[in-house]
C-alpha cells in the first residue's frame, strides 16, 4: 500500500496526467485493485431539496438566479417529501443520499432547522447522509454532525487561477475555508470539480494538486463533466472528451489512493463502454437515479443492467464502520 502524500508538485501530477493513455489507466487500475472490494461501487442518490434562485453566479449552474434557464424554482422541500425520496433511493440500491440546496451559504434560520430534521430522518433509515448547502461556519458544520450527517460536499470546481473566470461572487479561499470547517466537525469531506469549463490541462492538474495537498485527502472526490445548460454562460461548451474524463479519474486515483473517486455528472452522455473505462481507471462511486440535481441522469434500471454486464456490486452503507455521530439515538420508552 502506497503512503499518502500531501506534498505533490504540479510537475509530478502533470507527468502522471500526460502518461500514455493505457499506461495511465494500467497504473491507476493497479492501485485500485489493491483494495479488496475493487468491484464494489458506491451508489449515491441526489435530491434537490431547494431548487434555483441562487444568489451566486457560477457560470456552469442552471440554478443561479441571474441566468434565464428553463428551471422551475422550488422552495425548501417538506420533511415527508425527503423521506419518500430516500425510501425510493434505498429501494433502488443507494447507500448514500445527498441533499443539495441552491444556497450561497447556510443561514441560521428555520430552513436550516428543517434540514437538520431531514438529516436525522435519513440517518435513521441507515443510509449515509450527505449535504451540499453552500458555505458553512464551524458551528453549522457541528450542528449537521450532531444530527448524524456523514459527509459534506463542497467542490473546488477548477484551479485557483481559473476560479475568477467561472465564479465572481465568492473566492477560492471561501471554498477552502468551508472545507476546513467541515473537517473541524469531524465530518467526511466530498470535494472535487468539473471538467469542460474551458480550463486548460494545467488548471486540471492544479485542481488535483489543491485537493491532494489538503491536510487530509477528501474521502470522496467527484469528477463531474460539465452538463451544458441553455441560458448559462457555458451553454455552448463542447462535450468533454471521454479521454480527458478517464485521465482525470486515473490521476485522482493515483495521487489520492485511499479516496473514493466518483464518476459524477455527465454519465447520461456516456456509453456503457466509456463508463467501463472510468471504472477501470479507478472510479468506484456514481450518482444514480434519473435526475442529478436538475439535469437528467441514467435510470436506476439501466445502471443495474450495466452493473450486471460489468460484474460490479453495490457497496453497502457504512462499510468502513459507522462514525459515532451517526449512531441512532436510543428511544427511551
Ligand atoms: N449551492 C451549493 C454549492 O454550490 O456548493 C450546492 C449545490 S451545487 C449545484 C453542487 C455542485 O454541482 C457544484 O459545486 C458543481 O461542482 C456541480 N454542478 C453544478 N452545475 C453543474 C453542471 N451544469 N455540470 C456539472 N456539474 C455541475
Ligand atoms: C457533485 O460533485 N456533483 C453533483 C453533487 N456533487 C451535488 C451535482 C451535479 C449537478 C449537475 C447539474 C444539475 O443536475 O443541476
Ligand atoms: Fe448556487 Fe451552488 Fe449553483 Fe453556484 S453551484 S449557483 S452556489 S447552486
Amino acid at each position: 500500500m502506497q503512503a499518502l502524500r500531501h506534498d505533490w508538485t504540479k510537475e509530478e501530477i502533470q507527468a502522471i496526467y500526460d502518461k500514455p493513455f493505457l499506461d495511465l489507466v494500467y497504473e491507476a487500475a493497479t492501485i485500485h485493485r489493491e483494495q479488496k472490494d475493487y468491484n464494489e461501487v458506491q451508489i449515491s442518490s441526489l435530491i434537490s431539496i431547494k431548487t434555483g434562485g441562487c444568489a451566486e453566479d457560477c457560470s456552469y449552474c442552471p440554478q443561479a438566479a441571474r441566468y434565464q434557464t428553463d428551471l422551475e424554482v422550488q422552495p425548501l422541500m417538506q420533511l415527508g417529501q425527503v423521506v419518500s425520496a430516500a425510501v425510493k433511493a434505498k429501494e433502488g440500491g443507494a447507500s448514500r443520499l445527498c441533499m443539495g440546496a441552491a444556497w450561497r451559504e447556510v443561514r441560521d434560520n428555520r430552513d436550516f432547522d428543517r434540514v437538520i430534521e431531514m438529516v436525522k430522518a435519513v440517518n435513521d433509515m441507515d443510509m449515509e447522509v450527505c449535504c451540499t448547502l453552500g458555505m458553512l461556519t464551524e458551528t453549522q458544520a457541528q450542528r449537521l454532525a450532531d444530527a448524524g450527517l456523514y459527509a459534506y460536499n463542497h467542490n473546488i470546481d477548477t484551479s485557483e487561477e481559473d476560479y475568477k473566470r467561472i465564479i465572481s461572487t465568492r473566492t477560492y479561499d471561501d471554498r477552502l475555508n468551508t472545507i476546513k470547517n467541515v473537517r473541524k466537525a469531524k465530518l467526511t469531506v466530498c470535494s472535487g470539480g468539473i471538467i469542460g469549463l474551458g480550463e486548460t490541462p494545467a488548471d486540471r492538474v492544479a485542481m488535483i494538486q489543491t485537493l491532494a495537498n489538503l491536510p487530509q485527502h477528501p474521502e470522496s472526490v467527484p469528477v463531474n463533466a460539465l452538463v451544458p445548460v441553455k441560458g448559462t454562460p457555458l451553454e455552448d461548451q463542447p462535450r468533454v472528451p471521454i479521454w480527458d474524463m478517464v485521465r482525470m479519474i486515473a490521476t485522482a486515483r493515483i495521487v489520492m489512493p485511499n479516496s473514493v473517486v466518483r464518476l459524477s455528472a455527465g454519465r447520461n452522455e456516456m456509453s456503457t463502454l466509456e463508463q467501463a473505462f472510468c471504472f477501470m481507471a479507478g472510479a468506484s462511486s456514481i450518482f444514480a437515479g434519473d435526475k442529478l440535481l436538475t439535469t437528467p441522469n441514467p435510470a436506476f434500471a439501466d445502471d443495474m443492467v450495466m452493473f450486471e454486464l460489468l460484474g460490479l456490486k453495490t457497496r453497502e452503507a457504512f462499510k468502513n464502520g459507522r462514525p459515532k455521530n451517526t449512531i441512532k439515538e436510543e428511544v427511551v420508552v
